[in-house]
Parts: structure tokens; C-alpha cells; sequence
């Protein structure tokens, strides 16, 4: 008889029609097969095998460079349980219309089955998902990604407990490119994109979008956020999560190299992209990283913002639509620390000239291993997870939210997630550097109706013994020139190290209408060069333009209708009180 894993893959090849069917292992082997065959069709271009032991570029599709949110689709039953903040279509419906462009569509191709482990191997709280793709390259993405190949169908066995998840190419034209989640079923399509969040099913779609339907079924939480270890001076780690949106900052925050490492504080990373967290037997909230490796941005990364990457990915990496130098072929990008010159090939295969724009593009990426990091933590596969204190938001706000601020309590932290924004990226498609509303860095990313999950929220926080403590943060206020007022990655340690003693009881904050900010004495900034009016303003709270903010939120909550918790409401309303009644609380 055949598993029903075997079943839907027989299925999926007799739509798509492909010419052959590989079942992936995962070895070393398969890899270096798949290599050879993407360096032959230049998929893969070889990279300096002194400098980047085996370590390639791919070049995608120039029409396909980052996640197209106006092409991704929560397909449930009802429009009202997708929400307004998501593209819906009806199950049926959008299987009638994209079941065609599937149809043949790995014809001459070879159908790759991607069998993984979203979760640490042993964890219980661990998922499977299934992918079937004709792209090589996500195949290695995959592996590098996830617990990929004969450990997640061990996992597996004869069980139909796993997330099935179709992806083909396509014809890579964004015309006819959808990524379609169906989390009743839980169920992925997607086609016409083979680029990381549209195809890496394992990441975005699944564990995100289906994994935070289900979170919310099974009384668990999945977020778009990274894991880390404050290590302080006494030997204690105090365990944090931080939900920022994309090319936010998560990654560099969780690999940073500490200023304060004389002191005795250093980071240890857990994960750098998306946590999935259960309320543990002992009543703490647990968090694993649910990946096994950073799809991380590559611009802006060097020796000084981010020294343990720089180490992680001179051995086994892909860097895909970076540039790179013609004569030593190793990868470049704008902001690695050396000047663009003559020498380079941009992005998309053609010699670059200082007139031709970025040489790399500015979404592009490296994919590696997390345990290549110098960073990585002892605990990171704990099938237990760590054990979470606090809870971190953040976003790019070049005004109004101060480097840092505690909520008052479980409830308005969730009220303080929820009022997120943060200016776009070019991490998905569309214009750079609006504002938008983004609430739990999640708008990309929930798979169901975003008020519920505000409820959802809402009623973990009494679940947890102890329930973490919520900040949030803000590496991006800039000053009146346009320049960042913080100089941000190591530094940022300095915040970290506020959060811990915040967490123990012993450091001062004033309390403002929008919560508890550092007094300026209570951060450590020893060996920091900044000035008295830089902190001041970093850390100011100007209640006529909060009072503008709560308008914006409450003008962005009313799209939810009677859904949106009551609790959310008196949140608003109190904060909207505490403004009325201070009229300065900044120094
Ligand atoms: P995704 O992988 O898209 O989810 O992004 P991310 O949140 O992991 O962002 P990442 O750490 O890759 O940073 C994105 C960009 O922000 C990079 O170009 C970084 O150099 C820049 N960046 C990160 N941290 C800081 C910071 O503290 N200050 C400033 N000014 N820039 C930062
Ligand atoms: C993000 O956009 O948040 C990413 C990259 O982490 S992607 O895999 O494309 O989603
Ligand atoms: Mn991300």
C-alpha cells in the first residue's frame, strides 16, 4: 500500500507530468550531483574555491527578485477568516484557475520530492512538510534550510501528518505566478517564482502562514522573529525574541558581535527569522527556531556590522543575485566594505559601470547553514527550545518611537505589536521606504484573519507563568540631516543589556504615556561616542505627534470591523487618556 506521502507525490506527477521523479536524501552526495548539473545549465556560477569552498552564486530571473505579496493568497473558506489585510480567494475557485498553469508543467523537468523537519529533529513540537519542485536550486536551499531529506521521512513513517506543498517554476512570468496557502487544509501551491519566500515552501508559506493558522488552533504562536542568549557578566542567559519586519534587522541582531564584551556581555544566536513558541509543561514560553539556516540580506553585511556572517559564509553558501569580482570571482555587494569598481558583474550577469545602478540588487541574499556561525548557540537544537523572557518589537521608524520603551504589562505589549510600522523594504516587491502598518512584523506572514490573532495574543499571555516582558525597539530614528541618531548592530547591545536589567528589577525608566523609557543614566554607553542631544532626542516621546500615531492606529484597526478585540479598543482608548493628560514626558 502506499503512504500517503507516496500518494500525493503520484498525484502531484501525474498533474505536472514530469520527466522523472527524485526522491531526496539529503547527502552530501545528491548535493554535489545537483551541483554539477546547475553549474553545467548555469543555474549556479562557481565562485573562488580558495576564498568560498564551495560556494556558488545563482542568478534569478530579473522579474523575480523578492517575495510578491500581491500575488500570495490565504484561500480559506470564508473571505472574513483570511481577514482585510490578506488576498483571498475561495478554495474551489483558485484551484480551477492556477490548476492549469500546474498542469504539464514539469514536462522534460525532473520532479524533485523534498521531504523536512520544520523544528529541531527530536522536538516535539517539530513539524514535517513535504515539497515537490523542478528547481535544483531549491532543492539545495532547501537542505541548507531545513532538516532536509531521510530524517523527515523517518519522521513521517506512514503518517499523512505533514504539510504538502507543490511548487514548479513555471514560466517565471509574473503574470501567471501565484502562491496560494490553503490552511484548512493545510496545503501550498505555488508557481512562477523561484525566489526565496515564493519558493522555499518550508519558510514563508509554511512556517508562517500555514504554521500560524495551526498555532492558533493548537494554542501555540508562530512569529517572524529571531531567537538569541544575552550572556551576561554572571553567566546567566536571558533569552529574547524579536519580531521585526523584513530587512529590519533581525538577523544582524541575533549574530551581533557585542561592544560590550569586555563587560562580560556577549549574543549567542538561536535564530535569525521565524520562532515557534509553546507554552512548556513548566508553564514557561519555549521557542525553536523552526529553520536549520539564514536566508539573510546581503547588502550592508561587512566586517564591522556583522563579523560572525562574514565567517559563516566563506565555506558552502549560495549567494544569490549578489555581484561579484570578474578576476578573484568572489561574491560583492554595496556597503561589504570596499569600493565599487570596474571589475565587478552586477547582479544580473552583465560588467557594471558607475552608472548602471546597484551592482548587487538590494534584496539579495546568502544561504547558510546557521550552525556555520561563530554565534551559534549551544542550545539552538534543544528539542525543549529556550525559555523566553522577553519579547522584543521593533521596526524602521526614521521619527516618533524612541530607541526603546517597556509596555506596561502583557496586554499593552500585544497593543504595542499590534500598532507596528515600519517603512517598507526592497525584501518584497513594490515602492521602498513607505510606512505601513505592520503589525507584529506578521502582515506578510498571518494565515487567517489578523484580528483573531490579536485575540490569539491576547489570550496566550495568561497561559504563560510568567509571562515575558514586552519592549520595543527602534535602530532607525534618524535626526534632522537625515542621519541615523544610533549607531546601531554591536551597539545595539547596549538596548539588550537595558532589557536583562529591566527583567531583573534593576534599572530605572521614566514612565511616559507610551511606556517606561530608559532614563538616560540607565543605559550602559561607556566607550560609546554620542551626544547628549543625540540621546535625548533617541529617547523622547512627543505626545502631539503620539497622539497623530493613535489617530493612524485607530483609523488602521477600524478595518477590522466588530472583530477587532474589545481589549485592543480600551488599549487604544487609555493610551489616548495617558496622552491627554501629559503633555511632556520627554527631557
Ligand atoms: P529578513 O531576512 O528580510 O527578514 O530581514 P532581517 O530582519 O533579518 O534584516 P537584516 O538583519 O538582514 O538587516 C536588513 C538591513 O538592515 C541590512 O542592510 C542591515 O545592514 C541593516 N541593519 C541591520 N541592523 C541595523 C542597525 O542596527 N542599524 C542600521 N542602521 N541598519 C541596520
Ligand atoms: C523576508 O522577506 O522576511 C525574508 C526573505 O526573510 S523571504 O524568504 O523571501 O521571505
Ligand atoms: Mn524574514
Amino acid at each position: 500500500m502506499a503512504t500517503p506521502v507516496e500518494q500525493w507525490v503520484d498525484e502531484c506527477a501525474r498533474l505536472m507530468k514530469p520527466a522523472k521523479t527524485v526522491w531526496c536524501d539529503g547527502s552530501q552526495a545528491e548535493n554535489d550531483r545537483l551541483v554539477d548539473e546547475m553549474l553545467r545549465d548555469g543555474t549556479y556560477v562557481a565562485l573562488n574555491e580558495k576564498t568560498h569552498q564551495r560556494c556558488y552564486l545563482h542568478r534569478s530571473n530579473p522579474n523575480d527578485v523578492a517575495r510578491t505579496e500581491n500575488l500570495t493568497f490565504i484561500c480559506t473558506r470564508t473571505k472574513d477568516a483570511a481577514g482585510p489585510t490578506n488576498n483571498w480567494m475561495a478554495p474551489q475557485e483558485a484551484k480551477d484557475k492556477v490548476r492549469p498553469l500546474f498542469d504539464g508543467a514539469m514536462k522534460n523537468r525532473t520532479m524533485y520530492v523534498i521531504p523536512y523537519i520544520l523544528g529541531p529533529e527530536k522536538s516535539p513540537y517539530s513539524k514535517v512538510g513535504v515539497e515537490v519542485t523542478d528547481s535544483p536550486y531549491v532543492v539545495a536551499s532547501m537542505r541548507i534550510m531545513s532538516r532536509m531529506g531521510t530524517a523527515a521521512l523517518h519522521r513521517l513513517g506512514s503518517s499523512d501528518d505533514f504539510v504538502p506543498g507543490m511548487h514548479s517554476l513555471g514560466d517565471l512570468s509574473p503574470d501567471r505566478r501565484f502562491i496560494l496557502h490553503f490552511p484548512e487544509e493545510k496545503l501550498i501551491w505555488s508557481v512562477g517564482s523561484g525566489y526565496g519566500g515564493n519558493a522555499l515552501l518550508g519558510k514563508k508559506c509554511f512556517a508562517l502562514r500555514i504554521a500560524s493558522f495551526m498555532a492558533r488552533e493548537q494554542g501555540w504562536m508562530a512569529e517572524h522573529m529571531l531567537l538569541l542568549g544575552l550572556e551576561g557578566p554572571s553567566g546567566k542567559t536571558t533569552y529574547m525574541a524579536a519580531a521585526f519586519p523584513s530587512a529590519c534587522g533581525k538577523t544582524n541582531l541575533a549574530m551581533m558581535v557585542s561592544s560590550l564584551e569586555k563587560e562580560g556581555y556577549r549574543v549567542k544566536t538561536i535564530g535569525d527569522d521565524i520562532a515557534w513558541m509553546h507554552v512548556a509543561k513548566d508553564g514557561t514560553l519555549r521557542a525553536v527556531n523552526a529553520e536549520a539556516g539564514f536566508f539573510g540580506v546581503a547588502p550592508g553585511t561587512n566586517l564591522k556590522t556583522n563579523p560572525n556572517m562574514m565567517t559563516a559564509f566563506d565555506h558552502d553558501t549560495i549567494f544569490t543575485n549578489t555581484a561579484m569580482t570578474a578576476v578573484s570571482r568572489e561574491p560583492w555587494w554595496e556597503g561589504i566594505g570596499t569600493e565599487p569598481h570596474e571589475d565587478l558583474i552586477d547582479w544580473k550577469g552583465q560588467k557594471w559601470t558607475p552608472g548602471s545602478g546597484p551592482a548587487a540588487h538590494p534584496n539579495s541574499r546568502y544561504t547558510v547553514a546557521a550552525d556555520q556561525s561563530p554565534s551559534i548557540s549551544s542550545h539552538w537544537e534543544d528539542p525543549e527550545g529556550i525559555p523566553i523572557s522577553a519579547i522584543i518589537f521593533g521596526g524602521r521608524r526614521a521619527k516618533l518611537a524612541p530607541l526603546v520603551y517597556e509596555a506596561r504589562d502583557w496586554n499593552h505589549g500585544v497593543f504595542v505589536g499590534a500598532t507596528m510600522a515600519s517603512e517598507t523594504t526592497a525584501a518584497a516587491t513594490g515602492a521602498v521606504g513607505v510606512s505601513r502598518r505592520d503589525p507584529m512584523a506578521m502582515i506578510p506572514f498571518c494565515g487567517y484573519n489578523m484580528a483573531d490573532y490579536f485575540q490569539h495574543w491576547l489570550d496566550m499571555g495568561p497561559k504563560i507563568k510568567n509571562a515575558p516582558k514586552i519592549f520595543h525597539v527602534n535602530w532607525f530614528r534618524k535626526d534632522s540631516n537625515g542621519k541615523f541618531l544610533w549607531p546601531g548592530f554591536g551597539e545595539n547591545v547596549r538596548v539588550l543589556k537595558w532589557i536583562a536589567d529591566r527583567i531583573e528589577g534593576c534599572a530605572a525608566a521614566t514612565d511616559t504615556p507610551i511606556g517606561f523609557v530608559p532614563t538616560p543614566s540607565s543605559l550602559t554607553l561607556d566607550g560609546m561616542n554620542i551626544s547628549r542631544e543625540s540621546l535625548d532626542e533617541l529617547l523622547s516621546v512627543n505626545s502631539s505627534d503620539w497622539a497623530q500615531e493613535t489617530e493612524a492606529t485607530a483609523k488602521f484597526f477600524e478595518i477590522f470591523g466588530d472583530r477587532l478585540p474589545q481589549e485592543i479598543t480600551n488599549q487604544q482608548k487609555a493610551l489616548s487618556d495617558r496622552l491627554a493628560r501629559t503633555t511632556v514626558a520627554a527631557k
